[in-house]
């Protein structure tokens, strides 16, 4: 039986990431990367919140795959011929990529997350589940640039992103994703989860559910933060706050201070006023004609998607 085989293509540098936190605190209006959610109690508190009534992304999108994954499947292999490359990116535990494997029949599995060390458990298993697929699994912080060694994907590959993570981007991040996926994908395909324009308050309610789950998500940056730049942060001084901002089509997130509060770390300080809040981050929720367009600008020439019957979220396949 062939191994998993593994390569860090990323270094991940504490000091980076605690002066890119430093800067986004003194920014004039503060804010702070949603990546520095994911420590370990974060990544937790998220696999939570897909379990959560009031989250509705993540059974939605499940129960498209599970009503359309065999012509989701025939469609990909139509764009990327027999026995594909799939490349899986964020791919954490790799549960959703596997679903598909029965109908992909994927030649090799690429899954692509920030460190390989989360990766390492969930290949090994599913590489004793399929022992004819070549496993791969790769290190790498793709938000920034996604580039992969050309033998990794030797033909037409499928780019697998599902999660609508692509609306945590902004604009312009998004669409160089979309560009770098398509380009990754060399003549194939992408197959991409996102959530859809709703209703308001069933929106606010998935980013502010009555648990307080979301809450406590949000507000465990603040100890990874406390952690990353030795910070003096008190949870209870500040408050998660999410709403709807339609101009932009996203829900934001904030901290919001309770009173007034400095907060100090390695000799510098940011006071913020009663009220005044750090924004945490965006999650865009697209129309399908608005999503097909940025895929068009992106590049890609054919698309198709299915959605669930209240048109809630939307599995896109784009080619071309
Ligand atoms: C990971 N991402 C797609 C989630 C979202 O819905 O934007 C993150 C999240 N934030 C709050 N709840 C979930």
């Amino acid at each position: 039986m062939q191994s998993p085989t593994f390569i860090q293509l990323h270094r991940i540098d504490d000091r980076a990431l605690a002066s890119e936190a430093a800067a986004g605190l003194l920014s004039a209006q503060a804010q702070v990367s949603p990546k520095f959610f994911y420590d370990p109690l974060g990544s937790r508190l998220f696999d939570a919140i897909t379990e959560l009534q009031a989250y509705y992304p993540t059974r939605t999108e499940a129960a498209i795959f599970a009503a359309h994954g065999a012509a989701m499947a025939d469609a990909v292999l139509d764009a990327t011929g027999d026995e594909p490359v799939m490349i899986d990116l964020g791919a954490g535990n790799c549960a959703k990529a596997a679903r598909l494997f029965g109908w992909l029949a994927p030649r090799r599995y690429v899954a692509v997350d920030i460190s390989v060390d989360f990766l390492r458990d969930s290949l090994q298993r599913l590489q004793r589940e399929h022992p004819a697929i070549q496993m791969v699994g790769v290190g790498l912080d793709f938000s920034a640039h996604l580039q992969l060694p050309e033998r990794l994907v030797d033909g037409r590959g499928l780019v697998f992103y599902p999660g609508s993570s692509i609306g945590n981007f902004g604009a312009g991040e998004a669409l160089r994703l979309l560009r770098d996926a398509r380009a990754t994908a060399a003549g194939g395909a992408l197959l991409i989860g996102v959530d859809l324009v709703k209703p308001l308050a069933m929106l606010e309610a998935a980013y502010d559910d009555e648990l307080g789950v979301t809450a406590a998500f949000n507000l465990n940056l603040l100890n990874h933060l406390n952690r990353l730049l030795g910070a003096d942060f008190r949870v209870r001084d500040w408050q998660h706050v999410a709403h709807f901002d339609a101009a932009h089509s996203r829900i934001q997130m904030h901290l919001q201070a309770r009173q007034a509060i400095a907060v100090r770390w390695n000799g510098a300080q940011r006071k913020f006023a009663a009220g005044e809040r750090i924004h945490t981050e965006n999650s865009a929720k697209w129309t399908v004609a608005d999503f097909e367009a940025l895929l068009r600008k992106a590049g890609f020439g054919a698309m198709r998607h299915w959605t669930d019957d209240q048109g809630w979220f939307a599995v896109f396949l784009a080619a071309g």
